[in-house]
């Protein structure tokens, strides 16, 4: 009986030690980034772009965000975009276009309503509360991530 648990008590040792040297491995890669909490602002019916949100933390070296796209064709185009104030702080909202987004390594550069967003560029379909889709971001060094975007509410 005792000879048994010691028996049990190894394995699970070695098991344990495999699991954690293999989410070593998954996580530690020099260029990997983190994206979470993909969301996108939900649209009215009629409304012809969206735009998505999220959080990205560099990994060890530094990165660039250089596109956006749907797999499933969520939306004809995607577009990274900024929101600017036009008119030195009196002015109107517009939004620019940008060629990419500088990810600093181990810093998080934050995606949020009135800053820098994914731009969804004339919508199959609008976009409804409850509803996920998948979105490719590629990065200079870690090259395309796949992160799910769930549609909400403000
Ligand atoms: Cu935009």
């Amino acid at each position: 009986m005792t000879s048994l648990r010691i028996a049990l008590a190894v394995a699970c040792l070695a098991a344990s030690a495999g699991l954690i040297a293999c989410g070593d491995d998954g996580g530690s890669s020099p260029s990997a980034v983190a994206v979470r909490d993909a969301w996108a602002r939900s649209t009215a019916d009629g409304q012809t772009a969206g735009a998505a949100y999220m959080k990205i933390t560099g990994g060890s070296v530094d990165d660039r965000l250089l596109t956006a796209a749907t797999p499933s064709d969520v939306a004809r185009a995607v577009e990274l975009h900024e929101t600017v104030v036009a008119g030195g702080g009196m002015g109107s909202m517009t939004m620019r276009e940008l060629d990419g987004l500088d990810v600093p390594a181990e810093e998080t550069v934050q995606m949020s309503p009135g800053g820098y967003h994914v731009m969804l560029v004339d919508l199959a379909a609008p976009l409804v509360v409850g509803r996920s889709f998948d979105l490719v971001l590629t990065f200079a060094n870690a090259g395309p991530q796949t992160v799910r975007v769930s549609v909400r509410d403000t």
